[in-house]
């Protein structure tokens, strides 16, 4: 059982959101079509294409006729370097932190991106199918899909069962095998890496958690770090306080879940330090080999041809430099304030680093050459040759304890900014007319796990002649029960408000037992759900369900689940209905909106992202209510 502080807060909406959908499908194919081909070109990522279409195609289609709004510029350039055999081989790994490698991914990204129209788009997937690096060309097509305005309605497949490699472990992938070749249909029981003898295998479950992976690598596919906007149509809205928010709401989350598995929360990474768990990720490459390993208390060590430790510490020195000062220093030495809600946007820009960071020559990528820094220390002269870590990929990256920790060093660093802008006052945060009456809940809250299916079909290899043969993988995972909110909610007003709600919940005790005050708690807080909602002059009731918040999605549809329906929706008259359904369950856009905007312009976590020195000022608004609640698991 775990005692948690639950608080929510009601506010002016600041600006109401558009989740309307565009009905038109530009390019002429429909958008069952275009699932089609997108299902096709996916399916079987390490073998032939078996769409017939899709792989006349992939020999006829000529990238240099297709249709581009940049003049064909993109196009040309990466068939110079495929004519010119400058590209990574097939059936080698694929690392979006190898610089290298992610310029190629984005080069067939940007020719996808420019494609005006679907035969150009199709076109050139299905002919650099055949001629890229497979993970190269599943992170084009996913990133082109994500962004393209040709796929607005098109579901991508799960990536846990395109490249089921990168979400489940050595034992089952083999297991796997095995049944492709002597024929056999299995369901293979997958468990969580490591041994009861070491602690952090206690809360394997999280960092393992495929929808959690899911989530982490479709956040930054989203919210890609590589993001121009000189190549881009749009800007994308609060990126980098995005980085900030999601990767401190991981933080948190995992530090709430070791608490209620008796450990301690994780401690910062200290450069200077030694890295005190090891890690055995017991999972494998498609191609390459196995993730090495680090064993426990390894030094820090310098990363040939990446960083010294010491380059680390400096760029660290900066940022905090930085922080004290207020200011970030541009590239041309103008000052750009920080001071303001805006800042942490700055930052998040800065410490990932993103293309938006105004001075990349200064402050550098601390967190992404964190990542290649950590990732590289089993083998870090590469004498082994060893593929690279865990942490170079965001599939996989959660798996490691160092994931957290790293990401606990950053989160520190954002709160040392935070906690130097001035509190909310009173005038802030209170909502005139609007109170909360009661929060209730309507059962009892609890988790537990279930068993969670996907299919390892496309892990295996074959050829069309070779009969497929049902390959599943089964691995538990931690759920919750559907429950419901009740709200009531007074507005004195004499007209009707619009409002955003904002729910949190953070552990009441620390891991010694000692309650959390108002300031450390907040920092702990877990984002539940925000909403908005009208408020009617006089008492308003409203019931809110779990399955409804803003913050969870419904499992992304299999694979196979998605073939079927295309094929329904492409024989059947409803043509693109059954497609368009799915959309909406699958959308991943709860961080901001299609048009790169986002809707709510109060900061990310607010009000619970500033310090508080004195806790009445949020507690003494009538807006605000906090209560204790319970959540049990059950085995
Ligand atoms: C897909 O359709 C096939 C053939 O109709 C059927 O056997 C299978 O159960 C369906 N699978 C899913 C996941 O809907
Ligand atoms: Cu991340």
């Amino acid at each position: 059982m775990k005692l948690l502080v639950l608080c929510a807060l009601v506010a002016a909406a600041a600006a109401w959101p558009n989740f309307g959908m565009m009905a038109d499908s530009p390019g002429g194919a429909s958008d069952a079509q275009k699932q089609h081909d997108v299902n096709n070109i996916l399916w079987k990522i390490y073998g032939e294409i078996r769409d017939p279409h899709l792989k006349e195609l992939s020999q006829t289609f000529d990238p240099l006729s297709g249709h581009y709004d940049d003049g064909g510029v993109s196009a040309r350039r990466l068939m110079k370097e495929l004519n010119d055999e400058r590209l990574l081989e097939q059936k080698h790994w694929f690392s979006l932190f190898n610089t290298r490698q992610r310029q190629e991914a984005l080069m067939l990204y940007d020719v996808l991106e420019h494609s005006t129209d679907w035969d150009t788009f199709a076109g050139n997937a299905a002919f650099f199918r055949v001629r890229m690096n497979e993970g190269e060309f599943v992170y084009a097509i996913y990133a082109a899909v994500v962004h393209s305005h040709l796929t607005e309605h098109v579901v991508l497949p799960p990536l846990y069962e395109v490249t089921p490699h990168l979400f489940t472990n050595s034992g089952a992938i083999q297991a796997a095998y095995k049944a492709k070749m002597t024929q056999t249909a299995v369901t293979i029981k997958s468990q969580f890496t490591g041994s009861k003898s070491n602690p952090e295998q206690r809360v394997a479950y999280f960092g393992e958690d495929i929808g959690m992976n899911t989530h982490h690598v479709t956040w930054h596919l989203e919210f890609p770090f590589w993001w121009d906007d000189a190549h881009e149509d749009h800007h994308i809205d609060r990126k980098g306080e995005s980085f900030f928010w999601v990767h401190h709401q991981l933080t948190v989350r995992f530090d709430a879940e070791r608490l209620s598995n008796y450990l301690d929360p994780v401690d910062e990474l200290h450069w200077d330090d030694v890295i005190y768990e090891g890690f055995a990720p017991h999972t494998m490459y498609k191609y390459g080999g196995s993730f090495p390993s680090r064993q426990d208390n390894v030094q820090f060590v310098d990363v040939a041809g990446v960083a010294q430790v010491r380059d680390m510490v400096l760029l660290e020195n900066r940022i905090r430099d930085a922080i004290a000062h207020g200011y970030i220093t541009g590239r041309d030495g103008t000052v750009i304030s920080i001071m303001n809600s805006h800042g942490i946007d700055i930052l998040g820009d800065v410490i990932e680093s993103s293309t938006y960071s105004p001075n990349h020559e200064y402050y550098g990528s601390l967190h992404n050459t964190a990542h290649i820094m950590l990732g590289r220390q089993g083998d870090p002269h590469g004498k082994f040759d060893l593929p690279p870590g865990v942490l170079e990929h965001f599939e996989t990256a959660t798996r490691d304890p160092a994931f957290f920790r790293l990401h606990k060093y950053m989160d520190a660093i954002f709160r040392e900014h935070k906690d130097s802008l001035t509190p909310y006052t009173k005038e802030d945060l209170e909502f005139t007319g609007v109170s909360v009456h009661s929060i209730t809940f309507n059962n009892k809250l609890t988790t537990f796990f279930e068993d969670f299916k996907y299919s390892l079909i496309n892990a295996v290899d074959d050829s069309p002649q070779a009969q497929d043969v049902p390959i599943y993988a089964v691995i538990p995972r931690l759920a919750n029960n559907e429950f419901k909110i009740d709200y009531r909610i007074d507005n004195n007003n004499e007209r009707e408000v619009m409002a955003t709600m904002r729910v949190f919940m953070w552990p009441k005790y620390d891991n010694n037992k000692v309650e959390f005050s108002f300031n450390e708690g907040r920092w702990h807080a877990i984002e539940m759900d925000k909403f908005w909602v009208k408020l009617s002059p006089g008492e308003n009731s409203l019931t809110r369900s779990s399955k409804d918040s803003a913050i969870t999605v419904p499992d992304v549809p299999s694979f196979q689940t998605l073939i079927n329906k295309t094929k329904e929706a492409m024989t059947s008259g409803s043509e693109d209905m059954a497609v368009a359904g799915l959309h909406e369950s699958t959308s991943f856009n709860h961080y901001g909106c299609h048009d790169g905007k986002y809707p709510d312009k109060k900061p990310h976590g607010y009000p619970l992202d500033r310090r508080v020195d004195d806790e009445r000022i949020i507690t003494g608004v009538s807006n605000f209510k906090a209560m204790d609640i319970k959540v049990f698991h059950t085995e």
